[in-house]
Parts: structure tokens; sequence; C-alpha cells
């Protein structure tokens, strides 16, 4: 019975650390705070082709969303018809005092996407961040 607790925790261990070891920094969730306009953090590091938890909570008292551009798609004076076509994975329309949980796959290819809200008017507001896809090591 003890040699079974022993292997057993011997494989918790090392099940435990596998998971510890993600390099480089990248984060595999994404945990923002949407407020009147801002995203915090506003930077976000994944590695490509990862599996992302996505969790976002609005504090503000309008509604926002999360907008990530297709690579090299950036929008220009505000959010547009055309920049639709253009988006990568979105959520919309989280509520005032809402979190809304959901998950996506990062970009395959590496480099800086752009995140936006694209409510009316907040891309004006400031309301951008940065999403910065790298390699897997
Ligand atoms: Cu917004």
């Amino acid at each position: 019975m003890k040699k079974i607790l022993f292997v057993f925790a011997l494989s918790l261990a090392l099940t435990l650390s596998g998971c510890g070891g993600a390099g480089g920094g990248a984060s595999k969730s994404i945990n923002v705070t949407l407020t009147d306009f801002q995203f915090s953090p506003n930077t976000f590091t994944v590695p490509a082709g990862a599996q992302i938890s996505f969790s976002a909570t609005n504090n503000g008292a309008v509604q926002h969303s999360f907008v990530v551009m297709k690579l090299d798609s950036k929008v220009q004076t505000h959010f547009t018809e055309a920049d639709k076509a253009n988006v990568f994975w979105e959520k919309l329309a989280i509520q005032p005092g809402q979190t809304v949980t959901d998950s996506f796959t990062a970009p395959t290819e590496p480099g800086e996407y752009e995140i936006v809200c694209e409510v009316g008017g907040h891309f004006e507001a400031g309301m951008v961040a940065k999403l910065i896809v790298v390699q897997q090591p």
C-alpha cells in the first residue's frame, strides 16, 4: 500500500512540474479587465498555435469587446464594416459587471496582432491592446 502511494505521489509531482515549464514568458491564458476605455493589461504574449483560455471582466459602465485583428490588419481611424473581414477572433458584447470566459487557438504565425474594442467610439478613445505571438521554443 505504501509503495502504491509513493508511486502515485511521484507521478503527481512529475505531472505538476511538467506544467510549470512554459518557456519564454508566454502565457496560455489571457485574463483581462475592461474599463472605459482601456484593456488592462494591454499586452499579451502567447505561444503560436497554443490553446488560450480567455477571461474578461468588464469593470466599466458601458459594454465592451475584445477583438483580435489578423496579422498586419490594423484598424485605421475607427472600426469599420471592412475591418470585420479582418478579425482573427472576437468576444463581443461584454456587459458592465460581467465576467466572460472562452477559449481560442492562438495564431500560428508569430508577430504582433492588434486588439481593439469595436464598440463605436472606443477605438478612438484609445481602447487598443496588443497580442504578441511567439514561436514555441
Ligand atoms: Cu469598449
